[in-house]
C-alpha cells in the first residue's frame, strides 16, 4: 500500500474526507475516478489543487472533492506538488488526512475500503482480474512513450531551465525517473526503435484483449464490469486518442470499449473532461495519420 507517511506540505494532513489529486485527461488519474464513480462515489466540485480555504477541506460524506493540477502547465513539475507527491505525478488520493500514492494501490483501497459494489470479482475470475491489472500496469511507460511521441510532440520538450530545475525536484529513487524521461525526450535521446517497441508492447496487450473477448463476454472477467475493464478502457481511450486503429485491427476491443463509454460512471468520470484538449490530440492523431506517419502507421 502506498502512502505516504510524512508529506512535506501541510496540505494533505489538513484534509477531510475524499480529495483527488488528478488531471482530466491523464489515464492513471481516469482510471482512480472511474473506481471512484462505479462505486457510486459522487464527484463534487474541482477546487484548486492548492487551496486550504476552510470551505474547501472538507468533502462531504460519499462524495470527493476534485484538485486539478494541469500536466500541461506542468504544475506537477513544481516544488509545491513535490512537497505532496514525490514523483512529480498525478493521481494522489488523499482520504481523512493520509496521503496515498500509486494508482493501482489507489483503485485497490477504494474498492476494499469503500461502499458500493465490489471490482474486484472472487475466487478465479479475481485471480485472472488481479493479472490482467498487473499487465495493464506494466504497460504504462508504454503508454507514456507513445503518448509523448505520437500526441505531444514537441510541445512537451523541457527547455534548459525547467529540465534543470525538475532534476532537482526529481526523488533520486522515484520509481517513474520523470527527470530521465524528460531530458531523454527532449533531446531526441530515445530512438525511434524504442518507440517502435513500446507500440508492439501495446499491440500485445490488446491481442490478449480481444482474445479474451472472443468468447462473447461482455467484461474482461466475465458478466460484471470490474477494475480490469476499467484499467484497460482508459488505456484504449489513450491509444484510440492518438490514432490507434482499434477498429480495424481489434475491432472486439472497439464494440467493447463502445460499450464501456455507454456506463454512466464512464459518462461522470472521464467523458466531461474530455474537452479541448481531447478534441485537439484527436485531430492531430488523425492528421498524422493522413500524412503516414501517425500511430497507424507505427502500429501496422
Ligand atoms: N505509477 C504511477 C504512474 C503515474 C503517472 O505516470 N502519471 C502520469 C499521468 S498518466 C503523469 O502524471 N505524468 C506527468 C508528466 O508526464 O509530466 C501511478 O500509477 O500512479
Amino acid at each position: 500500500m502506498a502512502i505516504v507517511d510524512r508529506p512535506r506540505s501541510e496540505l494533505p494532513g489538513k484534509l477531510k474526507g475524499l480529495h483527488l489529486f488528478h488531471y482530466g485527461g491523464a489515464p492513471c488519474a481516469q482510471r482512480v475516478r472511474l473506481v471512484l464513480a462505479e462505486k457510486g462515489i459522487r464527484r463534487g466540485p474541482d477546487v484548486p489543487w492548492r487551496s486550504d480555504a476552510a470551505a474547501h477541506l472538507s468533502a462531504p460524506a460519499g462524495t470527493y472533492i476534485g484538485r486539478p493540477v494541469s500536466l500541461p502547465r506542468q504544475e506537477n513539475l513544481s516544488e509545491a506538488y513535490a512537497a505532496i507527491h514525490p514523483h512529480l505525478v498525478v493521481p494522489a488520493l488523499v482520504h481523512d488526512g493520509v496521503l496515498h500514492i500509486e494508482s493501482v494501490d489507489i483503485m485497490n483501497y477504494v474498492d476494499r475500503e469503500l461502499p458500493g459494489p465490489a471490482l474486484m470479482p472472487d475466487g478465479e475470475a479475481g485471480e485472472a482480474c488481479r493479472s490482467l491489472v498487473a499487465r495493464a500496469a506494466e504497460l504504462q511507460p508504454a503508454v507514456r512513450h507513445v503518448t509523448y511521441r505520437w500526441s505531444l510532440g514537441g510541445l512537451a520538450k523541457l527547455g534548459a531551465d525547467k529540465q534543470a530545475e525538475l532534476e532537482r525536484l526529481d526523488a533520486p529513487d522515484s520509481p517513474e525517473q520523470l527527470a530521465d524521461f524528460y531530458r531523454r525526450f527532449s533531446n531526441g535521446e530515445i530512438s525511434e526503435d524504442t518507440f517502435a517497441d513500446h507500440v508492439t508492447s501495446l499491440t500485445e496487450g490488446f491481442r490478449e484483449i480481444e482474445a479474451r473477448l472472443s468468447d462473447r463476454r461482455a467484461w474482461l472477467c466475465g458478466e460484471a464490469y470490474s477494475m480490469a475493464d476499467i484499467i484497460w478502457v482508459v488505456k484504449v481511450l489513450r491509444l484510440d486518442e492518438a490514432g490507434y486503429p482499434f477498429a480495424k485491427s481489434f475491432p472486439r476491443v472497439q464494440a467493447w470499449f463502445d460499450r464501456a463509454r455507454a456506463r454512466p460512471g464512464y459518462q461522470e468520470a472521464i467523458a466531461r473532461d474530455l474537452g479541448v484538449a481531447s478534441r485537439f490530440l484527436r485531430v492531430r492523431g488523425r492528421v498524422q495519420n493522413l500524412l503516414g506517419r501517425g500511430l497507424r502507421n507505427a502500429a501496422s
